[in-house]
């Protein structure tokens, strides 16, 4: 079984202004610089041949390549305890479409449909608990952050191997964008 997600990585560059952006939290574990990624689709655990059919089903998605702003600081909550602090990804008509794109893709290679929203983001830290108070100066801080347009001529096929020092992911297939 192999633990994957379809996302998009980020240029070097951009590394280092995310990493920037970490601050004294409890409670926070601060993602490192080469695991920071946009989630298009969280697949889970399957096994090669539904690995193989989703390849053979993301191996037919293509739509042009686009450009994505990344903005501002925001996080996730359940519970009344901060779950994830995240940079926001910019809305962006191209994205969403190569996301409804790849979701179709993962339904026609048999995975059941996502349920949640699409709410692209960079996630930042993940966080245990972590009260909402405590982030309170990380999103003042942080409010006006931004990043000039990057480039996206590429998705990819990521497995996540959960090891004890944290998960390692691994770029396993990359579908570029304007094939046709
Ligand atoms: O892009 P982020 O880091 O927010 O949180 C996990 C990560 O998203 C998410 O998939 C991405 C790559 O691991 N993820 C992990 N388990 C998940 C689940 N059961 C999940 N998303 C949805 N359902």
């Amino acid at each position: 079984m192999i633990r994957l997600f379809v996302g998009l990585g980020l240029p070097e560059g951009l590394g280092e202004r995310l990493t920037g952006l970490r601050g004294q939290i409890p409670g926070a574990r601060w993602v490192p610089r080469e695991n920071l990624h946009i989630t298009l689709r969280f697949i889970g655990e399957v096994d090669e041949e539904a690995a193989a059919d989703l390849d053979a089903a993301l191996m037919r998605v293509d739509a042009p390549p686009f450009e994505l702003v990344l903005r501002d600081v925001g996080h996730f909550e359940s519970r009344g305890r901060v779950r994830s602090l995240w940079a926001g990804v910019e809305r962006d008509p191209a994205l969403e479409h190569l996301q409804a794109r790849i979701e179709t893709a993962c339904q026609r290679a048999g995975m059941a449909p996502e349920g949640r929203k699409f709410h692209p983001h960079v996630t930042l830290a993940r966080c245990r608990d972590t009260r909402t108070a405590r982030i309170a100066d990380f999103l003042a801080d942080h409010g006006g952050f931004g990043v000039p347009a990057f480039p996206v001529d590429a998705f990819a096929l990521y497995s996540s191997a959960l090891g004890r020092g944290g998960a390692v992911y691994t770029r396993e297939v990359e579908y570029p964008l304007g094939r046709t």
